[in-house]
């Protein structure tokens, strides 16, 4: 029987490093010869990527945190039924770059939208899927924001003031700390090269108990 693949996420701020991270992650797993499907979020679906278009869009200042929230959730629920849970049932492993720990942090601490409603879309929404291990590029925000601005246009989240992403920031560490189990902390103002070092560390811990 297909040995079930594990669910890695990667979280963090604006400019954190996820992008960099992820590309010399899906290197180490390759080369432990792990199959593996990459993903994003919001996205990662025709209708996860239409979302995405819509949701951070500046030209759509007018989304309320309502909507907001209901359109991550719709985009994860496609991504999930129709990518991730066939992938991992084949025996894939799955890298997403961002997952449910975003809405809380994002529209949770940072739009103040209610924990329970959001834990509440979590339950219906996710088909019970958890991450085996999330990893939390953490960064002062002032860092992330100016590695950020050397790539383009802001888009619609990102013109937020730095309070919003001061909230994001510590709600991530409050995630973190309150499920040690999962989530691995990860100094991200750390070199690029650290910051991969200390990410397959914490995979190989995963790698050996999957063996
Ligand atoms: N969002 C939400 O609100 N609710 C949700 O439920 C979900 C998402 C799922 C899109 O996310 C937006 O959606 C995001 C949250 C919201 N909005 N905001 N803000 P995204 O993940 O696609 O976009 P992002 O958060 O804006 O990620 P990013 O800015 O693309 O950053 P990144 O991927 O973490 O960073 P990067 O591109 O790898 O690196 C940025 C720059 O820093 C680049 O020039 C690198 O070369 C450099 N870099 C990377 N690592 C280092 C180190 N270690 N040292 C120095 N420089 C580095």
């Amino acid at each position: 029987m297909t040995k079930r693949g594990r669910f890695i996420t990667l979280e963090g701020g604006e400019g954190a490093g996820k992008s960099t991270l992820l590309a010399g992650l899906r290197d180490y797993l390759l080369r432990q010869g792990i199959e593996l499907l990459q993903v994003r979020e919001p996205g990662g679906t025709p209708l996860g990527e239409a979302i995405r278009s819509i949701v951070l869009d500046p030209a759509h200042p007018h989304i309320c945190a309502e909507s907001e929230l209901l359109l991550m959730f719709a985009a994860r629920a496609q991504l999930v039924r129709e990518r991730i849970l066939p992938a991992l049932e084949s025996g894939h492993w799955v890298l997403c770059d961002r997952y449910v720990d975003a809405s809380y942090a994002y529209q949770g601490a940072g739009r103040g939208q209610p924990q329970e409603r959001i834990a509440q879309l979590e339950a219906w929404a996710c088909a019970g899927l958890k991450p085996d291990l999330t990893l939390l590029l953490d960064l002062p925000v002032a860092t992330g924001r100016k590695r950020a601005a050397g790539r383009g246009a802001a888009d619609r989240i990102e013109t937020e003031a730095d309070a919003f992403f001061e909230r994001v920031r510590q709600a991530y560490r409050d995630l973190a700390d309150a499920e040690p189990q999962r989530w691995r902390v990860i100094d991200a103002s750390l070199p690029a090269e650290d910051v991969l070092g200390a990410a397959t560390a914490a995979l190989a811990h995963v790698l050996k108990v999957h063996a």
